[in-house]
């Protein structure tokens, strides 16, 4: 199939093509909106929170342009016990894996997860677990997805993705939700965790539902499904995020930094 085959399929399939174009329109005011609002934004900490924070719709306008063009999508015949098996590649069989959407998390979730590090306070050392962990498990869920061969290993590589999740859900739980309460963003913090573990978990979900997995949700339903994740998981804990650093640029400032001091821990 070429890529004009598959630009014409997601077009024609009008579902899918505005779950895609919604999020390059919203990417797009966000980036915007996020440009105005830090506009007077001075102290090097807040600025980093601000540049990390801005990268995500940034990843997200490049990926959804890729998944829109057909540039970073394919057909693939799923393996022997798969629920869509035996149905060829293409578009009247095979299915539809966008799998620049999984190549781009690794990108994106990254500067999440180290604009909330900045802002609990983190050290060093535990910020990059969280982003190494992080990233082990977008690239492992793009094997997950990217995997024809076999049934079980593509629930293998699931596994091991699962397992990378859990690391970066125990240090948001667990450790930086008790630097903030040193740091005194707890109350901000605590906010954005929820938003976050709570969309995050959707996404291993819907991957399982979905055509990719158990095959139990069509197409353009897992797609409005991560859709509608990315736009509260990025676009508005961005918002979120961004007006409270802007109003208090302050704290910020004063936030006693463990990023210096990795080795020593605490
Ligand atoms: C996969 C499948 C394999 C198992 C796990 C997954 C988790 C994905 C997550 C994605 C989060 C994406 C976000 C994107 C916004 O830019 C890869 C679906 C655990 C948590 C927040």
């Amino acid at each position: 199939m070429t890529q004009t085959e598959i630009f014409q399929f997601i077009q024609n399939d009008t579902l899918l093509s505005a779950s895609l174009w919604v999020n390059i329109a919203l990417a797009g005011l966000s980036i915007l909106l996020f440009v105005y609002m830090g506009r007077n934004v001075e102290d090097p900490r807040a600025q980093l929170i601000f540049v990390a924070t801005l990268m995500v719709p940034l990843v997200s306008i490049s990926s959804y342009t890729g998944l829109v063009s057909g540039l970073t999508v394919t057909f693939l015949e799923m393996p022997a016990g798969h629920a869509l098996a035996g149905m060829g590649a293409g578009p009247e069989g095979g299915v539809f894996t966008p799998w620049g959407r999984y190549l781009t998390w690794a990108f994106s979730t990254p500067m999440i997860l180290v604009a909330l590090g900045l802002l609990a306070g983190s050290n060093l050392s535990k910020l990059f677990t969280a982003v190494v962990a992080d990233v082990g498990m977008c690239i492992t869920g793009l094997a997950a997805a990217l995997t024809t061969s076999s049934l079980l290993l593509r629930w293998v590589w699931y596994g091991i993705s699962c397992a990378f999740f859990v690391v970066v859900l125990y240090i948001l739980l667990a450790e930086w939700a008790q630097d903030a309460e040193v740091a005194g963003t707890a109350d901000i913090f605590n906010t954005l965790k929820v938003l976050t573990v709570v969309l995050w978990l959707g996404y291993p979900i819907f991957w399982a539902l979905g055509a990719e997995g158990l095959a139990v949700l069509d197409v353009a339903i897992t797609s409005w499904a991560y859709s509608g994740m990315d736009i509260i998981a990025k676009y508005l804990f961005a918002f979120l995020l961004l007006r409270w650093v802007v109003e208090n640029e302050r704290t910020v400032a004063d936030m006693a930094s463990g990023l210096g001091s990795a080795a020593r821990g605490g």
